[in-house]
């Protein structure tokens, strides 16, 4: 009996198990009763270590590999026909060299394992902007949180056989050997291969390898944008409802700026966050001239460090139940425990090993948590809507400790491009490698971004055609440092504030003052009540324009734009002319 009516699938997870040869495939439904049988066979196998009962029902520990605990950048290709398709911003391979490459290792790394083949789809099964895919793996790990963060089973399966095509993602964790690691992307194929590592990115083949790198690419071609962003809808006390799109890099904000729960002052007075999605957005243009967006994802992948009661009050409250947590520490009492989250000592950390201060934190800096969207508290059943929700303001963010301001909004479209063309942002625990950096990291999509950069901002430009009714574009920066490298902005709840100027922006209800770098907010318009030990001397720190150290940092930009040659539009050093001029 065959698993499918698509002969296309059929054949290809044939060919796969020829050359992966696994004891026997399973091809996964999304029931209940799988999800409970890959629980057991993860406890059974040590993959899991079950969590108290009581206090975390059905919540499981995966320890990985510790050589294995991010995203692998310099392990990651993108592999065109064209090595000039993929840019100087990605690894590049011709596409025979890296099939033949990455076959090698694929050829019987399966062997007395399991084949899971998981069809998924990116977004509500019923949405036109949707995208299915199927992931075959060997990890039971990645099944499951595949099951978390996907739509996955039955429904998507369906709907690939309606449509006749889908992403195909191949998955082994092979040795977890680094130097048998590779992330492999064939664009023009629809077609991901990633071998050696069972962690998160590199192994969820939805998330970043298909929601972000192809799909990117299938975006530019199509027509639409697929963006590292989070998605929230801001409720005034007036009942109107805008929706927001933000880019922040890897490990700088996304998912505790979507789950926001606003100050005390806001909420008496009727303000409320909703959330649509955390990390991916994906949006096209509607008919009413307006982006529409949804996200792809059905669960969180979220970053576990930090997370607590005063910082993220939303996301602790759906961490105890139905959630898998990875390479986090553990208290005597077999809870989950991390940096952050309270003042109890762990007994175990993220290694396995007794807790021992002197070597290091009890939970990695990038371990994580894998739950669904739906426990989340202030989850939006806007979120399942086929249409999308559509986008009043796109926010541009980093993580810098001196220079960028607090907010500021673009003079116009292509001004708002060259803010997100020109973020830099500290590098964090969440890719391998140096942790405190500054690099470029264009519109957060430098690890993710499937075709060359230049190409993108043109797409990004692109959409400023007839007819169209584009958001308003920010930039913030939540990360200033003072002299004692403290915070500057309180941050957390409290971005609420800069949230509301930017929606009372956008609705033309206030004013702004000018300055180089675009428009800031006046003193006097933006809300510091109940805000202690800050005040409108802080506020206009943060909002002050450096010249000198904007004049580098603008010289630098232009070298970075030329690091991109001949494809970058013009219009980009044009905007930046612009805030030259305008500096001076
Ligand atoms: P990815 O899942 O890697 O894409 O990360 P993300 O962008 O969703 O970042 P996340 O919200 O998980 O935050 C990463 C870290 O930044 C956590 O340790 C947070 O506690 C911290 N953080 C988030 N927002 C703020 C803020 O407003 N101020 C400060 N100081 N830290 C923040
Ligand atoms: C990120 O690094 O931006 C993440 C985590 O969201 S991962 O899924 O590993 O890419
Ligand atoms: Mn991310």
């Amino acid at each position: 009996m065959s698993n499918t009516t698509l002969q296309s699938l059929e054949n290809w997870v044939k060919k796969v198990a020829q050359l992966t040869a696994p004891e026997q495939i399973v091809w996964c439904t999304g029931s209940e009763s799988e999800k409970k049988e890959l629980d057991d066979l993860l406890l059974s196998t040590g993959d899991y270590i079950k969590l108290n009962e009581e206090t975390h029902p059905n919540c499981f520990l995966h320890l990985s590999d510790p050589q294995d605990v991010a995203r692998v950048e310099h392990l990651t290709f993108i592999c065109t026909e064209e090595k000039e398709d993929a840019g100087p911003n990605n690894h590049w391979m011709n596409p025979q060299k890296a099939h033949v490459k990455i076959d090698e290792l694929f050829e019987g790394c399966m062997q007395g394992r399991t084949m899971y083949v998981i069809p998924y789809c990116m977004g509500p099964i019923d949405s036109p902007i949707s995208r299915c895919g199927v992931e075959i793996t060997d990890s039971a790990y990645v099944v499951q949180n595949m099951r978390l963060m996907t739509r996955m089973g039955t429904p998507a399966l369906k709907r690939i056989e309606s449509e006749g095509h889908f992403v195909k993602g191949l998955h082994s964790t092979g040795e977890l050997d680094p130097d048998r690691r590779y992330i492999m992307h064939f664009p023009e194929e629809l077609t991901i291969k990633s071998y050696g590592s069972g962690y998160g990115g590199n192994a969820l083949l939805g998330k970043k390898c298909h929601a972000l790198r192809i799909g990117s690419y299938q975006a530019k071609t199509e027509g639409w944008l697929a963006e590292h962003m989070l998605i929230l809808g801001l409720e005034n006390p007036q009942g109107e409802t805008h929706y927001i799109a933000a880019a922040f890099p890897s490990a700088c904000g996304k998912t505790n700026l979507a789950m926001l729960i606003p100050p005390e002052g806001y909420v008496k007075d009727g303000w409320k966050i909703t959330t649509i999605g955390d990390d991916i957005c994906w949006m096209r243009s509607g008919e009413d001239g307006r982006l529409w967006a949804i996200n792809p994802e059905a669960g969180f992948f979220g970053v576990a460090p930090g997370t607590a009661q005063d910082t993220n009050p939303n996301a602790l409250a759906m961490l105890y139940q139905d959630t898998i947590f990875t390479n986090v520490g553990l208290t005597d009492d077999n809870q989950p425990w991390w940096e952050g989250l309270d003042d109890r000592v762990p007994v175990q950390d993220w290694k396995g090993n007794p807790y021992n201060p002197e070597n290091g934190p009890a939970a990695h800096p990038n371990s994580r948590f894998t739950v669904a969207s739906k426990r989340c508290p202030s989850y939006s059943p806007k979120a399942e809507d086929a249409k999308g929700v559509p986008i009043s303001a796109i926010v541009f963010g980093g993580r810098r400790e001196s220079l960028v301001p607090l907010v500021t909004q673009a003079r116009n479209w292509a001004h708002g491009v060259l803010m997100g063309a020109t973020v830099a942002s500290e590098t964090t625990a969440a890719a391998t490698g140096a942790v405190g950096v500054v690099r470029h990291d264009p519109m957060a999509m430098k690890p993710f971004c499937g075709y060359h950069f230049a190409d993108y901002w043109s797409h990004w430009l692109s959409f400023d055609k007839k007819g169209a009714n584009l958001p308003e574009v920010f930039t913030v920066n939540w990360f200033r440092k003072d002299e004692d490298g403290k915070f500057m902005w309180p941050g957390f709840g409290d971005n609420m504030r800069v949230l509301e100027w930017i929606v009372k922006r956008v609705a033309g209800r206030v004013d702004a003052q000018p300055s180089a770098l675009g428009d800031m907010p006046k003193i006097e318009d933006f809300n510091l009540d109940g805000l202690d030990g800050f005040d409108n001397e802080d506020l206009t720190r943060l909002l002050a324009v450096n010249t000198a150290g904007w004049e580098d940092e603008l010289n630098n930009t232009i070298e970075y734009l030329q690091s991109f040659g001949k494809r970058v539009p013009q219009e980009l050093y044009e905007e930046l002319k612009i805030t030259q001029s305008k500096l001076e």
